[in-house]
């Protein structure tokens, strides 16, 4: 149940938030950039660390009383850069899109050319989306992946970096199942004289536990989020060079930020602590291994996967060939209790709000504990919902109880008291 105090001043959201606790208990949490944080995670960020004000860096503050908030960044601050060997880290950013936009600002001016992927071929917004801030400030070209293979086409990304001579080359992905091979980009960035800035907020857990090749070593800047694959709370995360360190921390404040969230600074300190223990390594082997038995459990049912299978945390359903929509099967799924989202397939000609695909991935069910044989059983599930919902009702409702099942045997790691 919600807290008392919750209860006790506003039973409406306490009724919400007790709701919301039962969905995620009671299906499976299949977006590859959700994840479950810990106890210790949800209580720090519920903290009085949220009354404090604490605009500037620890020991350099605009406010008194800072004793205790400055000491919770500096864990946070060291125990990041442990966690990915960086030799500088801000650990302010409100988001991932705060992350990115106080890098651009710090390496870039307004109408500078920057390379990056394209969202449609699985990048971020903020990678130069027209409707994202990125897109209107900066001016994005962008590579994508190879529409047989499914991988990044690192020859056009040269080829686009030669032609346009761009003053930064992003990489990184919201929807890219395979490995993103960092130093090739490097490489590319140097040939051509760009800055080079990767996003790894997916694959940053994946990272941290070395189960993917770290940008750390060749990137000038490295932006992340906290709460997907790296499971901390919702908030972003800098890290760099120390030479851009000082550029970096004037633009995220005063350049686009006021009062750092300090109970969410408390948060990551938890989760970076967490993600420095060697289990984490182990759930981090468990997510890929989960992710790759979704993908043989999908490819023997006869669905097909962009770039054929996962190297990492997620996959991405192409649905063309399944005669169903993205969004009919991201409401299908939704129905019998399996959360994923719509998601555009390379080429796909569909527009971003229907689309031809879904990506799934395996951070939550994972932290639930799940292994593969759940996983297998999951893509059996999601295969007959996609091949036979809509023709037969009855795949739903009993799909609906076979989820519920495997709920029921893997409660989530968070209490009824903590929820
Ligand atoms: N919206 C996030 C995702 O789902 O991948 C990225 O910021």
């Amino acid at each position: 149940m919600a807290s008392r105090s919750i209860l006790k001043t506003d039973p409406e959201t306490a009724r919400a938030i007790d709701n919301e606790w039962t969905r995620q208990q009671g299906t499976l949490e299949l977006i590859a950039s959700e994840n479950i944080a810990s106890e210790a995670v949800m209580a720090a960020q519920g903290s009085v660390m949220t009354n404090k004000y604490a605009e500037g860096l620890p020991d350099r503050r605009y406010y008194g009383g800072c004793e205790h908030v400055d000491r919770v960044e500096k864990l946070a601050i060291e125990r990041s850069q442990k966690l990915f060997h960086a030799e500088y880290a801000n650990v302010q950013p409100h988001s991932g899109s705060q992350a990115n936009m106080a890098a651009y600002f710090a390496l870039l001016k307004p109408g500078d050319t920057v390379l990056a992927m394209s969202l449609s071929h699985g990048g971020h917004l903020t990678h130069g989306s027209p409707v994202s801030f990125s897109g209107r400030l900066f001016r994005f070209v962008h590579y994508g992946v190879d529409e047989n293979s499914g991988r990044i086409d690192i020859d056009l990304v040269a080829e686009l970096a030669r032609t346009h001579r761009p003053k930064l080359i992003v990489a990184g992905a919201s929807a890219y199942p395979r490995i993103i091979e960092f130093d090739r980009f490097a490489d590319i960035a140097q040939d051509v004289g760009a800055e080079f800035m990767v996003d790894m907020a997916h694959i940053a857990g994946l990272v941290a536990a070395g189960l993917h090749p770290s940008p750390v070593p060749v990137a000038g800047v490295i932006t992340s989020t906290t709460h997907k694959t790296l499971r901390g709370p919702r908030g972003g995360l800098v890290l760099a060079k120390s030479e851009y360190g000082d550029r970096l921390d004037k633009q995220i404040f005063p350049g686009i930020q006021g009062g750092p969230l300090m109970h969410v600074i408390a948060a990551k300190a938890v989760a970076f602590l967490e993600a420095l223990q060697p289990e984490f390594t182990v759930y981090q082997e468990n997510t890929i291994r989960n992710a790759k038995a979704l993908a043989e459990g999908l490819l023997s049912a006869g669905v097909e996967l962009v770039s054929g299978g996962t190297d990492n945390h997620m996959l991405l359903l192409d649905l063309r060939s399944q005669n169903i929509t993205g969004k009919e099967a991201e409401k299908m799924l939704g129905e019998a209790g399996i959360t994923v989202n719509k998601n555009a397939v390379p080429g796909d000609p569909l527009g971003p709000t229907v689309t031809s695909g879904i990506r799934i991935g395996s951070p939550a069910v994972t932290t639930r504990g799940m292994k593969e044989g759940e996983m297998k059983a999951i893509a059996a599930l999601i295969a007959d919902v996609i091949q036979h919902g809509r023709q037969t009702p009855d795949v739903i409702l009993r799909t609906k109880r076979q989820v519920k099942e495997i709920c029921d045997r893997y409660p989530l790691p968070v209490s009824e008291d903590e929820r």
